[in-house]
């Protein structure tokens, strides 16, 4: 049997976070245990607008040591984290053991939500849990925030904002071009560290499904990646299955009465 474990949220309408973490975790055929951060429930009252609650770092520690304790855990994927306090919390219960590989969705926003909110807990993001990250996947937005620079509309552009990432610790970056990556195709770039040599970069693109987003999309992509790494597969053919994954997803995805369509894990 082959572990996968999460660190995130919960959303309560079963399109993101956690859920589709573990959905995707169950379909991949890995057996998946998971720590909850903060709960997200959306309000159908106030046009879905998000309602955060944080939880108390105690209790964050406590999960973590009994997850820990019941299995020998050496892949985990962080999701939202959402308060600086979380973050201190995770980036000290993920320094108390080794890792193979700790996958980051560097969820910095989440759809619908205002830009901006939360600079001192994406900076805390950025100082304490990415330099402790192997892969991280930005999307068009993250990858903005966590490079500095202002545009990304080429696969050149994807790929500098990787390398400018990996300069602060992953072993490898995903950078999800997403729908807001100009023309028909769904472009993410791959960008891995190689000792002794320039960055080495893979391109990866299929044909975008739509033109408008689907919620729990990032969530599916980060846990098929913290999957397959969790059964052995490389890097890059982790990415490569999660790529596929997420497409097929996004191609049966669920409508619901919220603002946005959701990924199907099951698909
Ligand atoms: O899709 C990003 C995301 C991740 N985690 C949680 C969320 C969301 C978006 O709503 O609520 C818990």
């Amino acid at each position: 049997m082959h572990f996968a474990y999460v660190i995130a949220g919960s959303e309560a309408t079963g399109g993101a976070g956690i859920q589709a973490d573990l959905k995707t975790f169950q379909q991949l055929g890995v057996y998946g245990i998971g720590t909850i951060t903060c709960i997200v429930s959306f309000d159908p009252k106030n046009d879905w607008a998000h309602r955060f609650v944080p939880i108390d770092p105690g209790v964050i520690a406590d999960q973590f040591e009994a997850a820990t304790a019941s299995q020998d855990l050496d892949t985990v994927k962080i999701g939202m984290l959402g308060t600086p306090a979380t973050i201190d919390a995770v980036a000290a219960a993920l320094t108390s053991q080794p890792w193979r590989h700790v996958v980051l969705d560097p969820v910095l926003i989440c759809k619908g939500q205002e830009p901006g909110a939360a600079l001192n807990t994406d900076n805390a993001l950025k100082a304490k849990i990415l330099p402790l990250a192997s892969v991280v996947t930005p999307n068009n937005f993250e990858a903005r925030a966590l490079s500095g620079l202002d545009r990304l509309d080429s696969v050149d552009d994807l790929a500098e904002a990787g390398r400018r990432i990996l300069s602060h610790g992953p072993a490898a970056v995903v950078v999800k071009g997403g729908i807001d990556f100009p023309g028909p195709d769904a472009v993410d770039v791959l960008v891995r560290r190689r000792p002794g040599a320039a960055p080495e970069v893979e391109v990866l693109s299929v044909p975008k499904i739509g033109s408008a987003r689907v919620s729990g999309a990032g969530c599916t992509f980060a846990s098929a990646i913290t999957a397959e790494l969790a059964k052995g597969a490389s890097v890059s053919a982790a990415v490569r299955t999660a790529k596929d994954f997420v497409t097929r997803g996004i191609a049966a995805r669920v409508s619901a009465h919220t603002p946005f369509d959701t990924v199907w894990p099951g698909a």
